[in-house]
């Protein structure tokens, strides 16, 4: 079997073939992942019906695994994540925006299964900061190279939405302690490849620290629109045993919220990541 890459768009994506990745990697298939990674940023894999040990340990050939402080996980393997709509509110996904940036090092990559699908909708976007960043003009790179935003937890986590028994208060509670606003560079470079990607999300990112209140709330809209230009994005049409592994480091996602009431089953494995830097 041999393993190949097929690229599905010009700023993101590809279709990887040819590995099985319920069973453990050789070291060259891992590193030709990473590769396909840094260079497609989101890389999609059909019919891989892997069990949440499976997908823990697949995940864990690129890092090590983050517990979510918020999501129900998988009981006898708590790096995975379960994001069931008949459990949870997963609307806070429903928005453009990079996992957890309110951490001090936000998530590497993740990788997502696809578990029980509705007859329609429930596409996942994908957008690639790195396009979006080499499509600014000269001056706007200049400015946004030298500035820093706060990204914070409570902007997709807001009370109303998991305050709803004293358990789910109390979790949310901690959670916002654990979790203060966080500052990171606008322009965020790879710490594998040094290429440069815009590192600003909706689903987070409150305020450029450097600029007057107007000037931040104008500016990131901007950045948040032009984020997500089409040209800059991909929408991948899930089936059962679907596998999506993206290098959050530079992508941002949206999962359309556009099936319910009907069941979606998604289960998660977050790499950690890095402090981001510019350079
Ligand atoms: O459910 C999805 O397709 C993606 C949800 C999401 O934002 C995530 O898993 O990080
Ligand atoms: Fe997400």
């Amino acid at each position: 079997m041999s393993l190949t890459i097929t690229p599905l768009s010009a700023a993101l994506g590809a279709q990887i073939s040819g590995v099985d990745i319920s069973q453990p990697l050789d070291s060259e298939q891992r590193d030709t992942l990473e590769q396909a990674l840094l260079q497609h940023q989101v890389l999609f894999f059909r019919d891989q019906p892997i069990d949440p040990q499976q997908q823990a340990r697949f995940a864990a050939n690129f890092g090590e695994l983050h517990i979510h402080p918020i999501y129900p996980n998988v009981p006898e393997q708590p790096e995975v994540l379960i994001l069931d709509t008949a459990q949870t509110d997963v609307r806070d996904n429903a928005i453009w925006h990079t996992d957890v940036t309110f951490l001090p090092t936000p998530a590497l990559g993740a990788v997502l299964s696809a578990k029980l699908l509705p007859a329609f909708g429930g596409d996942t976007l994908w957008a690639s900061g790195i396009a979006a960043y080499e499509a600014l003009s000269e001056p706007m790179k200049q400015l946004l190279q030298g500035l820093t935003a706060t990204h914070e937890f409570i902007k997709s986590f807001p009370l109303e939405r998991f305050g709803n028994t004293p358990e789910d208060l109390a979790r949310w509670e901690e959670a916002k302690r654990k979790n203060p606003p966080r500052s990171h560079p606008v322009i965020r470079t790879h710490p594998v490849s040094g290429r440069k990607s815009l590192f600003v999300n909706e689903g987070f990112t409150t305020r450029i620290n450097e600029l007057s209140d107007s000037e931040s709330e104008v500016i990131l809209k901007l950045l948040f629109a032009h984020a997500t230009r089409p040209e800059f994005t991909l929408r991948w049409r899930w089936q059962t045993n679907d596998v999506a592994f993206w290098d959050n480091r530079v992508t941002q996602h949206y999962a359309v919220d556009d099936y319910r009431p009907q069941r979606r089953v998604m289960h998660r494995a977050t790499i950690l990541g890095d402090v981001p830097f510019f350079r």
